[in-house]
């Protein structure tokens, strides 16, 4: 039986009265994601019409989950909440902490060990506000996710940006930060600006070298990693019903390198599939009754147009296998064109490892059509070129696979395998000579390429593949091969071809697994005690950011202007500083290191304006600190881009920054911005962003007619003395403004318990 199958009963049962009653009032049919929204309002069923990019509007999810690297900030702060049980059912998933070193065993041994005080941390906080609790070792949350609590038409947040991979099962799920998952455990409304809908109809049907992650590369080619901002993307036509369930939360879980909130498919026949095969059967049973209600009216694919804010076409019979990269998600090369590209770009040719799995691309499917392209190694007579490795994305996929022999096929192309873990995806590859520097090309079926993102080398070039190319390319060796028309030359000095890949869409056998590494809670968590001892420097209880003094904020200083992509990863980096996502202040010592510097184009290097000296960031932060200055940073477009990690808001919160000033945010950064009490503001003229100098000073002025849609204004002082203004927006909402005078939204749930 499914997890929680009693409150997927009752969103079905409430479900059609509600679709209903929003048909009526936005006076026409409705596409899937307005059916699932409408039918998870906080105020039950819908009073009104919510206008799409415009109304804030007040959610209830079903579910939360959360990964180890961010629950500790969620938890610490749900601990201050005062609630003796969490209101919804929520997971916490322990993967991201793990390093990818010799192989699976080995490395979860010494994350065990290591990570123990996180580990029992999180265990006892589960297990005392009931919380369910997936183990190290039993995979990467949003896999595991998919196989136990996803359902068609639920809607779900959790605190990390690939929460959207759930949307593969035909849900809303969203990526937020910590405090917002507080909100909902806390049983209070989830907020989100209504969204605009985007619509990918799916022409045609995959074949080939063709699999779903070249969908979502081509996306993101076509909109870049801003142009999803503020919409979800909803899929649909024969392309999307002919796909795998999986294949279709590959696409979802991409999204998220396209700023979308989050995208969604229509319930249909791979859905069931899946579910059946994952021990569901009872929640396809369910989903089938309602099967009207979980995807579009019928109207709205005939005649998208009419319906989303925007549609984009895509004809699977003739896509082709993409590579997008190095270092953005969006730089999309269809495999034909990388010889050209990577000649006039002058990107490494010679690939040196491949590296499959991740939360996105590793199910079964994945995995099994990977591994026909490893069996032809030894058939045709080839070698191996580059170093391959695998990281399943749960147990319960890497138990099935190794039963089903997949592992000893890629064994014998001498492939390492990591632990079900976040891993090479997130900076935990502890890579052998990474610290060299030099300049390299992988090849991964991740999402996401940043810079230093897999190994800490700046000059790693990372491209994001399919599993199947990531895999031809590593025995290959050679980021130009397009196995479409290229042969290899094998150990006999022959010309062989690959064949196209091909694999079973789930275990024939079904899925298994020995210890799927669950923990229930404890049926009354009021007598189990959470530790965290006060000398810790992996833990640190929260203690309350203060409140708005009540004036304009005055004589602030410069910290960093910005130059270019800053995403979290260069305000809050990954890798080896996920080991303090549990204590503020330590990894505080982060923050923003990775900015580059417009004025002199290093990286966490400022000048401190109150001795004139260049320093690291968070030294400088800290000395305005001290003495009592408060600070602004200034940025780009997209800031804070990519994950969804609120310590990329709570560090600048905590080391005294009174504002960040950019020319746009990524939607879930800009949320954790206000959530934690900051001032989140946009140039109204983006090209002021040029009138920022080095030495300047900042004062904030209008904060005591702060309202919503009102500009606010900034008065720079020059180091001559001379004076500029100019208009700053804001898109806080009236709650929001009270998030910021009560100094972060947590402070007003505290004040309510107490
Ligand atoms: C990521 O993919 O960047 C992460 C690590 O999963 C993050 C969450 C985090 O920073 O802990 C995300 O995407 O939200
Ligand atoms: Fe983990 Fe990478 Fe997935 Fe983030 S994107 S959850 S780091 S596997």
């Amino acid at each position: 039986m499914a997890f929680d199958i009693e409150m997927i009963k009752a969103v079905y049962e409430r479900m059609p009265a509600r679709i209903e009653a929003a048909r009526k009032l936005v006076g026409k049919p409705l596409t899937l994601t307005e059916k699932i929204l409408y039918s998870h309002l906080w105020e039950g069923t819908a009073s009104s019409s919510y206008a799409r990019g415009a109304s804030y509007v007040d959610f209830a999810p079903d579910r939360v989950a959360m990964q180890d690297a961010t629950a500790q900030m969620a938890l610490l702060q749900f601990m201050q909440a005062g609630r003796p049980k969490v209101a919804v059912p929520s997971t916490v998933h322990c993967d991201h902490l793990i390093e990818a070193k010799v192989s699976s065993n080995t490395d979860l041994a010494v994350a065990v060990d290591k990570n123990k005080e996180v580990y029992e941390f999180l265990s006892s906080v589960s297990d005392k506000y009931g919380i369910g609790f997936w183990k190290p070792g039993a995979g990467i949350i949003h896999q595991v996710v998919l196989e136990n609590y996803a359902f068609p038409g639920g809607m779900m947040i959790g605190t990390d940006s690939h929460t959207v991979n759930a949307g593969g099962l035909g849900m809303i799920a969203i990526g937020v930060g910590g405090a917002d998952a507080c909100d909902v455990m806390a049983g209070l409304a989830w907020e989100l600006k209504f969204p605009k809908l985007i619509g990918v109809k799916l022409k045609g049907k995959l074949n080939g070298w063709t699999s779903a992650k070249d969908v979502i590369l081509k996306v993101a080619g076509i909109l870049t990693v801003k142009g999803g901002t503020g919409c979800v993307v909803e899929y649909f036509g024969e392309g999307a019903t002919s796909m795998s369930c999986t294949g279709k939360g590959t696409i979802c879980n991409m999204g998220a390198e396209i700023g979308a909130t989050t995208s969604t498919f229509g319930y249909d026949d791979s859905m069931a599939r899946y579910l059946e095969s994952t021990g569901r059967a009872d929640v396809a049973a369910l989903a089938n009754g309602v099967k009207e209600h979980l995807t579009a009216d019928p109207e709205v694919y005939a005649n998208p147009e009419a319906y989303f804010d925007q549609v984009i076409e895509i004809d699977l019979d003739t896509l082709e296998p993409h590579l997008n990269g190095p270092f953005t998600p969006d730089l999309a090369t269809p495999i034909s064109k990388m010889k050209e590209l990577a000649e006039k770009n002058g990107w490494p040719t010679k690939v040196e490892v491949g590296l499959i799995g991740s939360c996105t691309n590793s199910s079964y499917e994945d995995i099994a059509r990977a591994a026909s392209l490893a069996k032809q190694v030894a058939a045709k007579g080839l070698k191996t070129k580059a170093q391959f490795t695998i990281t399943p994305g749960s147990e319960l996929v890497r138990y099935t696979i190794e039963r089903d022999g997949l592992i000893d096929t890629f064994n014998t192309i001498g492939a390492t395998v990591f632990s079900n873990a976040c891993g090479p995806c997130i900076g935990q590859w502890a890579r052998p000579g990474a610290e060299k520097g030099e300049k390299n090309t992988i090849v991964h079926s991740f999402n996401r390429n940043f810079a230093k993102r897999a190994d800490g080398n700046p000059n790693t070039y990372a491209f994001v593949a399919s599993p199947e190319l990531v895999t031809a390319l590593a025995i290959a060796g050679d980021l130009t091969f397009n196995p479409i028309t290229d042969t290899l030359t094998n150990e006999k000095g022959e010309q062989v071809k690959l064949e196209a890949p091909s694999g079973d869409e789930l275990p024939k056998q079904g899925f298994a697994a020995e210890d799927a590494g669950y923990q229930a809670p404890a049926e009354d968590g009021s007598s189990v005690q959470v530790k965290v001892s006060p000398t810790s420097d992996r833990l640190q209880l929260l203690d309350p950011f203060a409140a708005w003094e009540g004036t304009d904020l005055t004589g602030l200083k410069l910290l960093i202007k910005a130059k270019g992509k800053c995403t979290t990863d260069h305000i809050s980096m990954a890798g080896p500083w996920l080991k303090y996502r549990g204590h503020l202040d330590n990894i505080s010592n982060n923050m923003l290191i990775g900015a580059v510097n417009f004025f002199n184009e290093k990286t966490d290097n400022v000048k401190n304006q109150l001795t004139g000296e260049y320093g690291a960031v968070p030294a400088t932060q800290r000395a305005y600190k001290a003495a009592g200055i408060g600070t602004i940073v200034v940025g780009d477009t997209n800031y804070g881009e990519g994950s969804s990690r609120e310590h990329a808001a709570m560090e600048p919160r905590h080391l005294g920054v009174r504002a960040v000033l950019v020319k746009s945010f990524a939607r879930i950064h800009e949320t954790n911005l206000k959530k934690q009490g900051m001032l989140a503001l946009t140039f109204a003229n983006e090209a002021d962003y040029d009138k920022i100098q080095e030495d300047d000073s900042f004062s904030i002025l209008g904060l005591q007619g702060f309202a919503p849609d009102k500009a606010l204004t900034i008065e720079l002082t020059h180091k001559d003395g001379s004076k500029e203004s100019f208009l700053v927006n804001h898109s806080y909402n009236a709650q929001q403004i009270e998030w910021f005078k009560a100094g972060g939204a947590l402070n007003i749930i505290r004040a309510s318990v107490k």
